[in-house]
């Protein structure tokens, strides 16, 4: 169980990819998702250049000393770049044990403690009558939650939203498959934070008036207002009953949540941008949230996940990871196992591939009843297959940013 090759693959099919591949001497193989979206080729370099020489030689069984070996001895720990490389490493790690045991990944975590996993797919549009076409679309394939971002009038372009008919003909991309557009700019959209305080609850009312009081629904504020606009949104979704609410307030100010908190019972979801326990010491342990968005991709991998996780069981806390588009299939995987074993999951996000990534990965997990389940085979399920990545090599592309009417950049 030495490791004797550590490959990093980077694909565009649809989108690009960022997978490390480890080899052991006995053939066994291992695969970990190191996938930063507008960032890709940073994490590329800090594998290459500066982890792929320190893993030759290890001993692959040893996943929590591998994982201390390199938050530790970087001495520059934390950010993005750094967490999502050593994710790929612990990811790739647990595929590997679970092949050497001849057990899927969830069961050397403690086993299933469920039967399947709740997923909630992306519903939007740019007016209600589209976005009740959508939102009837993702009922019709199955999934029981359903997450709801809609146009504000006066905006062109806003997060979440479907592009346009033309824009995806001419780029092959739909807008809420996918924000990073390909292309060697990023793309400026606007924002105006009191039409969309006005605007959302009655779109909010609509749909609970159209589709009634049972399904959940979800909705993403993408960390673009103040703490008192957050309260004032919360409080204002409040009889919608909705499952989350999520981002309301830019992530690195972990305290802004507090005000949030005092004024709405609207339950709040955060994480997707942090990377380390740390990050939600605060939060968790004051109660501020109800779900941590962290993937496994961006927060160290299983091991660390599960340990945000332990601890945000204490304080009744649960799992809704994060599954955009950007999380490849390997980092899908990954989560479906822990998601499985964990006792405080909650729901996942699960966006679906394309078909081009569907065939540069092979995949074995199961989405029957709008329920996810990571399938029995050994390790993680996932396999890559490198000629046809190869087909497919990187194209630059960046997530959008923000301008307001008079040209301030905001938060995206
Ligand atoms: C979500 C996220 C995504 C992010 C994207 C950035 O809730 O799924 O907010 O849409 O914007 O993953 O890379
Ligand atoms: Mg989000």
């Amino acid at each position: 169980m030495i490791i004797e090759q550590a490959e990093v693959i980077v694909t565009s099919p649809d989108r690009n990819f960022v997978t490390l591949k480890l080899t052991t001497d006995d053939g066994l193989t291992g695969l970990g998702d190191a996938t930063l979206n507008g960032r890709e080729l940073a994490v590329v370099s800090y594998l290459k250049e500066h982890v792929v020489p320190l893993l030759l030689g290890r001993d692959a069984h040893r996943i929590e000393d591998t994982w201390q070996f390199l938050y530790r001895s970087a001495y520059w720990r934390r950010g993005p770049v750094t967490m999502a490389a050593v994710a790929a490493v612990d990811t790739a790690l647990w595929d590997i044990k679970g092949k050497a045991a001849g057990m899927p990944v969830y069961q050397l975590l403690g086993g299933a403690s469920r039967t399947g996993l709740l997923a909630y797919g992306h519903a939007s549009g740019k007016t209600t009558e589209e976005l009740f076409d959508s939102i009837r679309s993702y009922q019709e394939q199955g999934y029981r939650a359903i997450r709801v971002q809609t146009g504000v009038p006066g905006l062109k372009s806003i997060y979440g939203i479907a592009s346009n008919a033309t824009f995806e003909a001419n780029t092959g991309v739909r807008y809420d498959y996918e924000p990073a557009q390909r292309g060697d700019l990023p793309k400026e959209e606007d924002w105006d934070t009191r039409s969309y305080l006005r605007h959302v609850p009655t779109v909010f009312e609509a749909v609970r008036n159209e589709f009634g009081p049972e399904v959940p629904l979800l909705h993403d504020a993408h960390h673009r207002l103040t703490p008192v606009q957050a309260a004032k949104l919360g409080k204002s979704l409040e009889p919608y009953d909705l499952f989350w609410l999520e981002d309301v307030t830019p992530a690195e100010n972990q305290e802004a949540l507090r005000l949030v908190r005092q004024h709405t019972t609207t339950p709040l979801a955060i994480g997707e941008i942090f990377n380390t326990v740390w990050d939600y010491q605060f939060i968790i342990r004051e109660q501020l949230i109800d779900y941590v968005r962290s993937a496994v991709t961006h927060t160290g991998g299983i091991s660390h996940l599960k340990k945000i996780l332990d601890y945000a069981a204490q304080y009744q806390i649960k799992s809704g990871m994060h599954g955009p588009t950007d999380i490849s299939p390997v980092g899908m995987a990954a989560q479906m196992h822990l998601s499985l074993a964990v006792h405080n999951f909650g729901i996942l996000e699960y966006m679906k591939h394309g078909q081009k990534t569907d065939q540069v990965f092979a995949q074995s997990f199961t989405w029957e009843n709008g329920m996810l389940h990571p399938g029995d085979k050994p390790g993680l399920g996932v396999e890559l297959d490198t000629d046809e990545a190869g087909r497919y090599p990187y194209v630059r592309a960046y997530l959008p940013f923000n301008r307001l009417a008079d040209g301030t950049v905001h938060d995206w």
